[in-house]
């Protein structure tokens, strides 16, 4: 049956308001680390391959779990299974980053939600995309692409089968594409949740994918034997679990609710229960930028200041790097220490943190670097935090340090910053910025090495070590008072991304430049010795210059396509209508709307 031409009885085919509405898609790489190294020596293929971090095999290629190797065996008893086990230090990772931020990157261009989960899982929720296919699919044609962990007894009405067929074709679609342009083998999970489609992605690993119908996540979930698998069940919720003797998956499904809420909230609870029958309805968020990016190093023991900066000196060099790839100027810094106790034979993390200012780092070409002397402040800096966490006139010993920079500097690039819909790259700024407002939560993504059981304490009340990074007023300046001349609107490339990224001094440069800039591109109509921020010129020349019906041939189309709907349509009326334009009454009448993103709200005058 071709989906077009169901009658509107048939219409549940799509109804994505059901419980079974949604369609989520996992993404696991196979042995991650393995294939990154495997892809810069394919003649490690057809080896067997540890990758070692300290005294642990972290995880091997499919040729050395052929032998047994298992994740996190240690290295001796690795070597005793396999005793010709290739072994590769997989402590950098740099290039594990990398490859990761490919994968994520790749998988925007489906232009569904994309959440990252550490460094090698994707979840994408494809429910919109699937309803645009639902337009010109056959629906009668569709089969499963790869594995179906149960078959049905009965289509269900609302329509989940069909869309999920559909969310397995483009599984494969994407893992596809991941092979041909990335290299790597991948493992998928379909399914009308994110709990369901992760569980289930593992079923036929490696290279392999699985989809799992609504009504078989009950059955599918009781095969688990431990509470621990379900992912939001953490160690303190499973030894509260096992203590009452819920061990498996099927016990928790078993046990009453009013049980379980003697031993838990009533939400979590409710929770625990829902997850146990396969039901999770959290969303797919799409990940934005890391809050954070940080490093750490463990070693036995460092008792001495001057080892404690190498140690600090090393770090510094290879976050900085980190730093460029990222691309935002940091404002805070945190310095993390792992002291030992030697009496009590344990050890505890501490933090301090501080802000820093911007200007020690510069921007060239729109890559954020720091000078030697930067680096020497940031290290006076470091080292101030760590006088702070240790008592040097007694013996101290460590076991970890650690630098984070936790705070960045705003850019005006929010939604509903104009810059936005003007600049050139708009692809580019769709993924680095839109979604840093949309999310920057930690969990999601994290560039940070920091192992997921560290508990780390931070001061936040320190004093701060720099004076506060003065707030980039020009920034808010360029923004709000920036008039579109023609020659702006006419070539948005002038925007370019660097110069959102520039530091207070640098934007009054840019500012300063700009104003002569413009002053000397006004047109005759304009007196020069106007203000540019007497916008009337620049108005009437975008409401004089059309050529065409709906955008004057200057206008870059493709940026006027990029606006928001409501700032077009005030565009437009503005072009079809030039008398709009007289900008005095235009600016008066719109200053006194409420439109949050009204593109008016750029044309204030100065005061
Ligand atoms: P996983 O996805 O758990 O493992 P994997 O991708 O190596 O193998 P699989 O084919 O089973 O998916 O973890 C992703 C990477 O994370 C892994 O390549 C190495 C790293 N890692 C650690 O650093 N420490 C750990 O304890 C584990 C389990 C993984
Ligand atoms: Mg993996």
């Amino acid at each position: 049956m071709d989906v077009r031409d169901m009658d509107s009885s048939s219409s549940t085919f799509t109804d994505i308001t059901s419980d079974h509405g949604k369609s989520i898609i996992h993404i696991d790489i196979d042995c991650f680390y393995a294939q990154v190294e495997m892809l810069r020596k394919p003649e490690l293929r057809s080896e067997p391959l540890g990758i070692q971090q300290k005294n642990i095999v972290v995880t091997s290629n499919y040729e050395a779990r052929k032998y047994g190797i298992k994740k996190c065996m240690l290295v001796t008893e690795a070597l005793k299974v396999c005793p010709n086990l290739k072994l590769l230090n997989g402590e950098d990772l740099h290039d594990y980053r990398a490859a990761s931020n490919k994968i994520f990157l790749l998988l925007q261009n489906w232009k569904s939600p994309v959440e990252k989960l550490g460094m090698d899982e994707n979840f994408i929720d494809v429910t919109n995309l699937i309803q645009e296919k639902l337009k010109s699919t056959n629906i009668g044609n569709l089969t499963i692409t790869g594995h179906l962990y149960s078959e049905p007894s009965m289509d269900c009405p609302c329509g989940c089968h069909t869309r999920l067929k559909i969310a397995s074709q483009i599984a494969n679609e994407m893992r596809q594409k991941i092979l041909d342009d990335l290299g790597f083998t991948t493992c998928a999970g379909v399914a009308h949740n994110k709990l369901l489609s992760k569980l289930i992605c593992p079923l036929h690993k490696p290279n392999d994918q699985t989809t799992i119908y609504p009504e078989h996540g009950v059955s599918f979930m009781s095969t688990l034997e431990s509470v621990r698998s379900i992912p939001s069940i953490g160690s303190k919720t499973t030894e509260t679990l096992i203590s009452h003797n819920i061990i498996s998956v099927s016990d928790l499904q078993q046990v009453s609710l009013d049980v379980l809420k003697k031993h838990f909230s009533s939400d979590m609870a409710v929770r625990l229960k829902n997850l146990s029958l396969g039901e999770d309805n959290t969303p797919v968020k799409q990940t934005g930028r890391p809050q954070s990016i940080g490093l750490e190093d463990s070693f036995k023991t460092v008792s001495v200041k001057s080892e404690v900066e190498e140690k600090f000196t090393a770090l510094l060099q290879r976050l900085l790097i980190l730093v460029r790839e990222d691309g935002r100027i940091p404002v805070s810094l945190r310095v993390t220490l792992r002291k030992k106790d030697v009496k009590r034979l344990s050890s505890h993390r501490e933090s301090r943190q501080c802000q820093i200012s911007p200007s020690i780092f510069t921007i060239n070409s729109g890559t954020v670097s720091v000078t030697e002397a930067g680096q020497e402040k940031l290290m006076t800096i470091i080292m101030r935090l760590f006088n702070k966490l240790i008592d040097l006139s007694k013996p101290f010993h460590l076991t970890l340090v650690g630098l984070a920079f936790t705070k960045f500097q705003e850019r005006m690039t929010g939604r509903s910053s104009i810059v936005n819909y003007l600049m050139n790259d708009l692809s580019v700024q769709s993924v680095l910025n839109i979604q840093s407002d949309c999310d920057t939560s930690a969990s999601s993504m994290d560039y940070s090495a920091v192992s997921p059981s560290s508990s780390t304490t931070t001061d936040l009340s320190d004093a701060e070590v720099e004076p506060s990074p003065k707030k980039p007023k020009k920034v808010t300046w360029i923004a709000k008072r920036r008039c579109l001349s023609r020659e702006d609107v006419a070539s948005p490339s002038k925007l370019k991304v660097g110069e959102l990224r520039l530091n207070s001094k640098e934007l009054e440069k840019v500012s300063e430049l700009r104003l002569n800039s413009r002053d000397r591109s006004l047109t005759p109509r304009a007196s020069p010795a106007k203000d540019v921020s007497d916008n009337s010129d620049a108005m009437r020349d975008i409401a004089e210059g059309g050529n065409c019906d709906e955008c004057p041939s200057y206008v870059d189309k493709e940026v006027f396509n990029a606006l928001p709907e409501e700032m077009q349509q005030e565009l437009k009326s503005m072009w079809k209508n030039p008398s709009n334009s007289d900008m005095p009454r235009a600016i008066t009448r719109n200053m006194n709307k409420t439109k949050p993103n009204s593109i008016m709200k750029y044309f204030v005058p100065q005061k």
